[in-house]
């Protein structure tokens, strides 16, 4: 199996983190969860992008010089994805030295090859998006996406972007899964064709002096986007030194996915894939484009709208593990999806509280009461023939639907293995049979703990701790994906514990 390298876009450092990067880095880290438990080699990269007029102006309305603010705004998100349990391997600071060399060896690299120009520049310019506008690409004298722009006239240093439209084109229509969902591959390449401008990648010091200084002209600094961009690759050793060993671990050889959100799709699809191209390095296996989280008017949540909601006030109502998997049930990867409190208090009660959280109980509550904490016997399995069927299945299933980034639809499938596991028990009744048949029961217990056993393994990159406390309450404590696909593996007579609810009912 590849080793897996999966990245979450790096965000600017004007605001703390909210519900819309959070849905993003948890996302990310759930997916990494996954492939570590379906047995890979994993690296999770998330970080900061700390250049550029939005951090500048940022850190100017503050009163704090742009490295100041960087630095403290980095320890906001590192804090942020501690408490909700983020397992990032990398966190990337743009402001690193080694990013500032390797940025620096790439532009030189380029321009000695001629893939970088001097000419004039007039056009617009998006602050809030970091991105220059040609006036057709207007509207209504905005970006196409409402934000205000700003005009600029002045001399710049352009990369060829334009000669490496044919090549992108090509490698888009030989790989079908480059860029997804479809809609946005489609999307791209509607963009793609229509003639490809270069890309300004430079802005004059006495305009911003807040990026890394052009290596062949001292009066310039790079365009914020050009040097985030490189990021990913650096960060596993691309232009440094003593990590061509990684670099070939990860990057080439691996399977190597950026996630990212719908509006920095052309960013990621044209100008990264074409800044690889040109620097010869092999594109990435996947860009995938997600949608966004939206606020109660359907608009995106976003740090400038102001109408953005806390991660940590969210994980203090619903409970981390609650959020964690809210954000991965309830939201379709590639989709928009509206967030509110009722849906999901609903979502949290039927699905933890209820179906999950109930059979928990039910089951080592008897074991408790009839059969003193110890797992009872399995026995005759005819009975539950259907559940073990199911069982068997579902770690495949799961996978499947991971590897093509619906872990949404992998949630549905475990809830609705343990809504039939409820419903074996309902049937069965352990609780009035062991009055006549207490072996009979016990098998009946010891099915549920099973079905428990394979669903909590299944959930256990969504739910970490809570999944950890569950497995080791029915008395197996681990977590292993190659037994979730067997029947009777919890021991006969190990030590089951009832507990608090591990997601108590929110009102
Ligand atoms: O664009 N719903 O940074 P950024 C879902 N620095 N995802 C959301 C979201 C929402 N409401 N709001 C933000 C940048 N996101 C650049 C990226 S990469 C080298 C540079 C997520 O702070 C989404 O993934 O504006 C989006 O693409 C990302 O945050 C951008 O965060």
């Amino acid at each position: 199996m590849k080793p897996f390298y999966l990245t979450t876009p790096l965000y600017y450092v004007n605001d703390r983190p909210h519900l819309g990067t959070a849905y993003a880095t948890i996302t990310a880290d759930v997916l990494k969860r996954f492939q570590q438990l379906f047995g890979r080699e994993t690296k999770l990269l998330t970080g900061t992008d700390e250049h550029g007029q939005k951090v500048e102006q940022a850190a100017k309305k503050r009163n704090l010089s742009p490295q100041v603010h960087s630095d403290e705004m980095a320890e906001n998100f590192k804090t942020i994805w501690k408490e909700l349990n983020i397992s990032y391997d990398i966190f990337y600071r743009t402001t690193d030295d080694f990013h500032v060399k390797a940025v620096q060896k790439a532009l030189q690299d380029l321009f000695d090859k001629g893939d970088i120009y001097q000419n004039s520049y007039e056009g617009w310019y998006s602050v809030s998006e970091e991105i220059f506008y040609t006036e057709k690409d207007l509207v209504d004298g905005r970006s196409p996406e409402g934000k205000e722009v700003v005009k600029v006239q002045e001399t710049n240093y352009f990369f060829k972007m334009g000669s490496y439209q044919k090549a992108l084109l090509d490698h888009i229509e030989a790989h079908p899964d480059f860029i997804l969902p479809v809609s946005r591959r489609n999307e791209v390449l509607g963009f793609l064709r229509q003639p490809l401008n270069d890309l300004c990648i430079s802005r004059p010091k006495e305009r911003l002096a807040w990026g890394i200084p052009l290596p062949f002209d001292d009066d310039y600094v790079t365009y914020v986007w050009f040097d985030a961009l490189l990021n990913y690759a650096v960060a596993v050793g691309f232009n440094r030194e003593g990590m061509e060993d990684d670099f070939k671990k990860w990057w080439i050889e691996g399977e190597v996915k950026h996630l990212i959100g719908k509006d920095i799709l052309t960013t990621h699809a044209v100008y990264w894939s074409t800044m690889l191209l040109a620097l010869g390095v092999p594109l990435p296996t996947q860009i995938f484009a997600t949608g966004w989280i939206l606020n109660k008017d359907q608009g995106k949540m976003s740090k400038s709208q102001g109408d953005v909601m806390n991660p940590l006030d969210l994980k203090n109502h619903f409970s981390l593990d609650g959020l964690r998997y809210l954000m991965i049930r309830d939201v379709h990867m590639g989709n928009d999806a509206p967030f509110s409190l009722e849906t999901a208090t609903q979502r949290v009660n039927a699905d933890l509280a209820n179906n999950l959280g109930n059979l928990l109980s039910r089951s080592t509550n008897l074991v408790s009461k009839f059969y003193d904490g110890k797992k009872p016997q399995t026995g005759d399995l005819e009975n539950c023939k259907h559940l073990i069927a199911l069982g068997a299945e579902l770690p495949g299933k799961v996978q499947n639907l991971v590897d093509g980034m619906k872990p949404s639809f992998a949630l549905e499938e475990i809830m609705s293995f343990l809504s039939e596991t409820n419903k074996y028990l309902e049937d069965r009744a352990p609780w009035k049979l062991v009055k006549e048949d207490e072996k009979a029961a016990g098998e009946v217990l010891a099915n549920a703990l099973e079905s428990l056993r394979i669903a909590a393994t299944l959930l256990s990159p969504v739910m970490p701790e809570s999944m950890d406390e569950l497995l080791r309450r029915i008395g197996y404590g681990k977590v292993d994906f190659e037994n979730a696909k067997n029947w009777n593996v919890i021991q006969d007579g190990a030590a089951v514990e009832k507990g608090d609810p591990l997601f108590p009912r929110l009102q």
